[in-house]
């Protein structure tokens, strides 16, 4: 009895502590469940006070094109401007790099740095990023039924697939769904949804690894060290034990998680998680869109589209000229350039010239990144003369290839699965504010193509 009280004292000082000595820092959950209520209420005014106001239009090309630029979405984690590029809670990629938390002795952000910016809009403490790597640490483990599940795929089935089939299969661990049966109330959806992606996140690098080895190497996978943080336990799973790629697998890791929210494999994670399918099922339907060729498929591209360039120049230098010709010579027969155009960005994407930056620096005189720098100065004048696309410059899958191809890494089917694991860490991060803000469930409205014609003549 006595010992019981004593123990209960103990922690409401804790309590009374973190909640107001700076001395105590909050862990991420803590800290959401202080942030959220504040942004409830200003999401709950906005709406009572200027529910009517409009902040988009879409006209007939809009509707027949893809929807770009119409103003419909809400996504607190990222934003882009057409020519700066992206920012992350208002924050640009050389601004993380420069205040994100980094491993000792490294120079790019943890992605649980990121992870813990997006969810929070705040950027962390060394600490709390080296307890949230331990968090991530104690919840991995896959269920032997996954393991065995992904040692049994075909060998060609895509690693995208097989990443997709493995989120499915290890949805049976779902406390979102869980909880949803057992009756949980809408203002506590959010809990749940963090732990599932919390979950999801720290399972993700056994998945993506074992998925590596299977199809590419013997089968055989290491165990996650609870002294290393994310990326390099990653990098150990997958069978890479380089400092230098750990650092690339860091700053890859960070850049790939965000792009705003009209994305494919962010929107559709956000529309299947707005039916409150859990997030197992949310981010296995973002990453079926996230392997189409147009999206993240396009970094496996553009290695092989390289790869292809080199094999018809040949040995030596290429004048600029003559590579102008090969590319000339892929658009006329109808393809598209990889990793060159974007549905919003008007500019080279701030994501590319940071992995430029990157290689720079440690890889100077690679032949693949000197090609890949040609490339850059050749093809942005070719598109603008072929006069179709409405953004010539390279975005960040231009690149990416080239620098894991450097590390040893040189199975680009599986390029879009380093992309997928990324992207967990930004759509997750949006799916749980949707849950905590209470989103409904996403029903736009659709017209026919009659609907249309009639209500443009009745205009006219
Ligand atoms: N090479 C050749 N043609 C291109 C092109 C490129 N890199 N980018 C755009 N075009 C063409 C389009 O195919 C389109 O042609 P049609 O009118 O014949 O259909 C025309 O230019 C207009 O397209 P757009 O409005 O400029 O671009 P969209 O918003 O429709 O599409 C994107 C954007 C990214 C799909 C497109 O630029 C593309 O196909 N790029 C190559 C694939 C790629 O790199 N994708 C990765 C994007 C980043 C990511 O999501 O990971």
């Amino acid at each position: 009895m006595f010992s019981t009280a004593i123990r209960q004292s103990i922690s409401l000082n804790r309590a009374f502590a973190r909640s107001f000595s700076s001395a105590v820092e909050p862990t991420l959950k803590e800290r959401l469940t202080q942030i959220i209520p504040g942004k409830i209420a200003q999401v709950k005014k906005l709406k009572e006070e200027h529910g009517e106001k409009i902040i988009g239009t879409c006209t007939v090309a809009q509707a027949y094109g893809g929807m770009r630029s119409v103003k419909s979405l809400v996504t607190e984690t990222s934003s882009l401007d057409a020519e700066e590029g992206i920012r992350f809670r208002g924050f640009t990629i050389p601004e993380c790099q420069a205040k994100l938390p980094k491993a000792p002795g490294g120079e790019e952000p943890l992605p649980e740095g990121i992870l813990w910016l997006l969810l929070t809009g705040e950027i962390p403490t060394t600490s709390q990023v080296q307890n949230l790597s331990k968090d991530l640490a104690k919840r991995a483990g896959l269920p032997t039924f996954v393991v065995n599940m992904i040692k049994n795929f075909p060998k060609d089935m895509h690693p995208m697939s097989q990443l997709g089939a493995a989120i499915l299969a290890l949805q049976t661990n779902s406390k979102f769904a869980a909880s949803y049966h057992k009756g949980v109330k809408k203002d506590q959806y959010w809990d749940s949804t963090l732990e599932d992606s919390l979950d999801i996140i720290a399972k993700l690098p056994e998945i993506a690894a074992l998925i590596y080895r299977c199809t590419y190497k013997d089968g055989k996978m290491g165990a996650i060290d609870p002294s290393l943080d994310w990326s390099a336990n990653f990098n150990r799973l997958l069978g890479y034990n380089s400092k230098e790629f750990d650092e690339l697998m860091r700053l890859y890791l960070t850049i790939h998680t965000d792009h705003e929210g009209g994305n494919v494999s962010a929107h559709t994670t956000h529309l299947v998680g707005s039916a409150l399918s859990d997030p197992y099922l949310s981010y296995a339907a973002g990453m079926c869109g996230l392997a189409g060729p147009l999206h993240g498929l396009a970094n496996q591209e553009v290695l092989t589209w390289t790869l292809d360039l080199k094999k018809k120049i040949g040995e030596g230098e290429v004048s600029n000229e003559k590579l102008a010709e090969l590319v000339w010579e892929g658009l006329n027969a109808g393809r598209v350039v990889p990793g060159f155009g974007h549905a919003v960005l008007r500019k080279t994407d701030p994501r590319y010239t940071c992995q430029r930056e990157f290689a720079l620096k440690h890889l100077p005189n690679d032949p693949l990144f000197k090609l890949v720098s040609q490339v850059y100065e050749v093809v942005p004048p070719v598109l603008t003369k072929q006069g179709k696309t409405k953004n010539p410059w390279p975005n960040v899958d231009a690149h990416s290839g080239i620098l894991l191809q450097y590390y040893g890494m040189k199975e680009h089917s599986y390029y879009t699965v380093l992309f997928g694991v990324s992207r967990a860490i930004g759509v997750l991060s949006s799916l749980v504010w949707d849950r905590a803000l209470g989103h409904p469930i996403e029903r736009p409205k659709s017209v026919t193509t009659e609907w249309i014609a009639n209500h443009v003549n009745q205009q006219q």
